[in-house]
């Protein structure tokens, strides 16, 4: 076997989900997706921009939401503290639970790894939320959730049809 057979080299499918709700939204977001890029962090695909209202409560300003397929020989802590670094970077002050940012970035499946630790994979929340899991489809349309085995189809189709019509591709 060569270098390149092992696991730890063999290609991941690793999604993150990136979220601004504060300032020039958009911006925010390229600007979130550049720094990955200068992290050596290859975006293989990346989604449209989906906007919701914001989570739990919808009197805080509406959210951009994207989710990017990337490649990288990164662990996953190592890429969560990239993550956290570049929040911090673009300006994300540390605030009360849910209130508007201009910056969050996500990790919601890394190759399928179940961790419940300091980091959750895959994502605690993602199966229940419209603004990951449209965008996750439109990159991925066969993803399956590592733990509920439940397919991605399935989980869109589990949503309110409040969640479903508040969602807009823009
Ligand atoms: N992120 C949150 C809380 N609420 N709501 C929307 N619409 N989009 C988000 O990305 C989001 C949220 C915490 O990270
Ligand atoms: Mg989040
Ligand atoms: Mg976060």
């Amino acid at each position: 076997m060569t270098k390149q057979d092992t696991s730890e080299n063999q290609a991941k499918n690793i999604y993150l989900g990136i979220g601004s709700n504060l300032g020039n939204r958009i911006t925010n977001i390229e600007k979130a997706k550049s720094l990955l890029e200068e992290k050596n962090i290859k975006l293989i695909s990346i989604s449209k921009y989906y906007e919701t209202p914001s989570w739990p409560n919808p009197k805080n300003p509406k959210f951009i939401n994207i989710v990017l397929k990337i490649k990288c020989q990164i662990k996953p802590y190592e890429l969560l503290s990239i993550c956290k670094s570049i929040e911090v970077k673009l300006g994300r002050k540390k605030a009360a639970k849910n209130s508007p940012r201009v910056c969050d970035i996500d990790i919601i499946d890394f190759n399928g790894l179940i961790l419940n630790d300091k980091l959750n994979l895959p994502h605690k929340m993602m199966h229940k939320r419209s603004f990951v899991l449209f965008p996750l489809f439109e990159i991925e349309k066969n993803w399956v959730h590592p733990i509920k085995k439940t397919n991605i189809k399935k989980l869109i189709f589990s949503l309110s049809n409040e969640d479903i019509r508040s969602i807009k591709q823009i």
